[in-house]
């Protein structure tokens, strides 16, 4: 049986990836309908990435004899006012995830759950991805500022490192 107090840490760890998901599924097609349609590839692959995170949770739960708790649908914002902005709130969501997994981490060292210790790795490791990915992004986009031709040079690259062709 799982101990409580993690499970518990680990259905809350749902729910904010399953909003990271929908955060980032508004902000794509936000995206889409600017014309920045290299940037809304890369967000709905990363909505669709932060669904897996989901999935891992609910999965590891349940194997473990504990209980995954589905969550409601969270409604995100549907109006971002620019492209810098967005990748601003992205890298604030993601360094509130990064606290929340690093909390979970000390408390399966606390409560000696050495075995959910070892899975939240994986999430330590893409957490650090995460933020530096997003970090490089806005870094970016504060070089542009305003500049359309810099924009439209961006979304293009973007669309290079979303996967998608
Ligand atoms: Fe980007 O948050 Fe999942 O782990």
């Amino acid at each position: 049986m799982m101990n409580k107090k993690i499970e518990k840490l680990l259905n809350d760890q749902i729910e904010k990836e399953y909003s990271s998901s929908q955060l980032y599924l508004s902000m794509a097609s936000w995206s889409e309908n600017q014309g920045f349609n290299g940037t809304a590839s890369f967000l709905y692959a990363h909505s669709d990435e932060e669904r897996e995170h989901m999935l891992k949770l609910v999965k590891f739960i349940n194997e473990r004899g504990g209980e995954a708790i589905i969550p409601a649908i969270y409604k995100p914002d549907v109006s971002f006012d620019s492209m810098e902005l967005i990748f601003k709130a992205l890298l604030e969501h993601e360094v509130k995830v990064t606290e929340s997994i690093n909390n979970i981490v000390g408390a399966c060292l606390e409560e000696k759950d050495y075995t959910t210790h070892n899975f939240m790795q994986w999430y330590v490791s893409e957490q650090l991805e995460e933020e530096a990915l997003a970090r490089n992004i806005l870094d970016k986009l504060k070089l542009i500022g305003n500049d359309k031709g810099g924009l439209y040079l961006f979304d293009r690259d973007m669309q290079s490192s979303s996967g998608a062709d």
